[in-house]
């Protein structure tokens, strides 16, 4: 499977560029449903390009167990985030066949939409509308940054029903740090994701020209920005909480002008949503001061926040538990998961992690060796096994 998913959307730097409805990750879709057909999985796909395959031997009755994870990648992402979820879990439904499982239960296979945000700009917007905790009406008016809206690429319109009558969740994931490495083993289970959000900052000032307008008359948006950036990385430096701006925009930005606008990104996370509140508040009361000495203005909008997720306890336990009877560390994650979105609408969901030797993610260093990704996938399968018994 990795053989034939590794070129996909590779660039030059070793990443990849899966954006939903590019033609790259519309070829892991497409690998998906070849790999589904070759298990006789049935694959049902909702309004929004959500996609479940169903294992449901004859007779499997009661709540489903979902497991899966995305395809789409960041810009110039790793090739384990999200992949590494759904080709562990069709390698887990083969384990269990070896091992002649039947499951009681329909077991599903789910692949959601852009879960990074990367093109639409909200984070795991695809399980958002499968569980209805974002409107069809608020997600169909999304721009990508060529203006192509969201309710251009998708159907739309009714409802998801995809998730319904699923009973839990388990998200395999690549580790997004080295706390397993400092572990030395190869799996992890989630205990929680801590509260993050998005939030754009418009910065406006005047176009003027960079040679005949002297420096005291300047109404440069750029140097708000700048000090902005630099504020929020010494404030979370502070806080131990995060904060990232890792995207810009910048009007009309000629090398020979004084840009008129700079629009920027801020992605912050913190260990309570109380914590979360006040290092955004900061962040935006030290660019608004700034603004007012720079003679700028700054305008602030949350594009999404998500809240923080404690995973079900229970589940956690069953997922945790190793075969020489043991059970693999449990770990919180400051990353977003498509699992958090389920948990937060309900349903009892549990992670997995498999060990990242690099710790790096979101970039082409991210990695998990064979050997751990064996071993999550026998750790998957033995959970699986368990929920549907
Ligand atoms: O950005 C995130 O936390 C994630 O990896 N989607
Ligand atoms: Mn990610
Ligand atoms: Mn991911």
């Amino acid at each position: 499977m990795w053989r034939e998913l590794a070129p996909v959307g590779r660039v030059r730097t070793g990443g990849y560029r899966r954006q939903p409805f590019t033609s790259a990750e519309r070829e892991t879709v497409a690998w998906f449903r070849q790999e589904c057909a070759a298990r006789d999985l049935t694959v049902e796909e909702d309004p929004y390009g959500n996609l479940v395959a169903w294992w449901r031997p004859e007779g499997a009755a009661g709540d489903a167990v979902l497991t899966g994870s995305h395809l789409d990648s960041v810009v110039e992402g790793g090739g384990y985030d999200g992949p590494l979820g759904v080709v562990s879990a069709l390698a887990a439904v083969d384990a269990l066949r070896e091992r002649g499982h039947v499951p009681a239960v329909p077991l599903g296979i789910g692949v959601f939409v852009e879960e990074e945000g990367s093109r639409f700009g909200i984070a795991c917007l695809g399980s958002r509308l499968a569980t209805g905790s974002m409107s069809w009406e608020s997600a169909r008016e999304l721009r990508d940054r060529d203006g192509v809206a969201f309710g251009d690429v998708v159907a739309g319109g009714a409802r998801s029903t995809l998730v319904e009558g699923v009973g839990s969740f388990v998200e395999l994931h690549v580790e997004q740090g080295r706390d397993l490495v400092h572990r030395e083993v190869p799996v992890g289970v989630a205990t929680m994701i801590w509260p993050h959000g998005r939030y754009r900052f418009d910065f406006r000032g005047e176009a003027n020209h960079a040679g005949t307008t002297r420096m005291g008359d300047r109404r440069d948006p750029m140097l708000t920005f700048a000090g902005t950036a630099l504020e929020a990385a010494r404030i979370a430096l502070e806080t131990g909480d995060r904060a990232t701006f890792g995207r810009l925009e910048v009007s009309p930005n000629g090398t020979n002008a004084v840009p008129e606008r700079v629009t920027a990104w801020l992605d912050a996370r913190a260990g309570s949503e109380e914590a979360l509140r006040s290092v955004v508040s900061q962040i935006g009361s030290s660019a608004s001061e700034q603004a007012t000495g720079h003679g700028t203005s700054v305008d602030v909008t949350a594009e999404s926040e998500s809240p923080e997720v404690r995973f079900e306890e229970a589940l956690t336990a069953e997922v945790s538990r190793r075969s020489d009877g043991g059970s693999w560390p449990a770990i919180a994650t400051m990353a977003g998961h498509d699992a958090g979105v389920l948990s937060a609408a309900g349903i009892p969901t549990a992670m997995l992690f498999v060990r990242n030797p690099t710790g790096i993610s979101h970039a082409p260093a991210e990695y998990a060796a064979p050997e751990d990704c064996l071993a999550g996938v026998e750790a998957l399968a033995d959970s699986l096994q368990r929920l549907t018994r």
